[in-house]
């Protein structure tokens, strides 16, 4: 199958989540058609992969059942893979993520990192497609309770290789894996900046690194005012902001909601360290 997706800039992963309930564009697309329809305009919009989610991961949310996941998914991406959209599937479900590839998918998306599903490992290894582990403690139902470290980038870091050495012990290839932070996952906002500074240590693990602030609490509590966080559709600069930094920490991507903005910034990011010279 197909490796890395790889351009001369960070790239730029659009978030198409086909659920009722995700914190941010929750139950906007949970359509079958509006979803494609959204998808196609996030890649008109340049986005170089399409996140395509059928269960939320908000802190706090219920799970969904498998075949109510499959059946959000599949359509979605077999009608975007049809017109050469690359997708990933956002799953923690092994059986998902091969319905996905299935339906041509080009990457997997385990916000679990693997841990989620005891067969996810092997599933990656057989269907050897480009394999994305973030870093997770638990369903998002309880995950605040495991909010906690000593350290939180060595944590995390430590956790992670964990996670990379069970995906090449079930026969993942080393080329195929993506790791991510995984922010607000298990997190304070105080965790996602410590981790968030300390991005070049995630790069120089020699993996991709994906970078997936968008939209997230803790955005809301840093630009909060007298009347609480900022709601989600206000946090769309520091978004941007976010992914002009990730870009020049050297992420591998930054995953958004809002595209352009996100795209501009990587490409924000590329002139400046280049001097202009694209
Ligand atoms: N966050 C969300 C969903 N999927 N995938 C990865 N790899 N990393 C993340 O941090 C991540 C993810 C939750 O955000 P959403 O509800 O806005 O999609």
């Amino acid at each position: 199958m197909g490796g890395i997706p790889r351009a001369d800039r960070t790239l730029v992963m659009g978030v198409l989540n086909v659920t009722a309930d995700s914190f941010s564009d929750g139950g906007r697309y949970l359509d079958v058609a509006d979803a494609i329809e959204h998808g196609r305009e996030l890649w008109r919009q340049g986005a170089d992969i399409i996140d395509v989610g059928g269960e939320s991961t908000r802190p706090g949310a219920e799970r969904v059942k498998p075949h109510v996941e499959t059946d959000r998914v599949v359509p979605v991406i077999a009608a975007l893979a049809a017109e050469g959209i690359l997708t990933s599937i956002d799953t923690t479900r092994a059986a998902v993520a091969r319905a996905a590839v299935d339906a041509g998918c080009a990457i997997i998306n385990d916000v679990s990192g693997g841990l989620a599903d005891p067969r996810m490992n092997s599933t990656a290894a057989e269907l050897d497609v480009p394999y994305i582990l973030m870093h997770w403690r638990a369903h998002s139902k309880h995950m605040q309770d495991f909010a906690s470290y000593d350290d939180v980038v060595d944590d995390v870091l430590v956790e992670l290789e964990q996670r990379v050495n069970a995906a090449l012990d079930a026969g993942v290839r080393r080329e195929q894996l993506i790791i991510d932070p995984g922010l607000g996952f298990a997190k304070t906002a105080a965790h996602n900046w410590a981790l968030l500074q300390a991005t070049a240590r995630f790069v120089e693990t020699g993996f991709p690194v994906l970078i997936a602030a968008s939209r997230k609490n803790f955005l809301g509590l840093l630009l909060a005012d007298e009347t609480g966080p900022r709601p989600p559709d206000g946090r769309e600069d520091a978004t941007a902001a976010i992914s002009t930094l990730a870009a020049f920490a050297g992420a591998w991507a930054v995953r958004a909601h809002a595209v352009r903005a996100s795209l501009d910034a990587v490409t924000v990011a590329r002139a400046w360290r280049n001097g202009g010279d694209r």
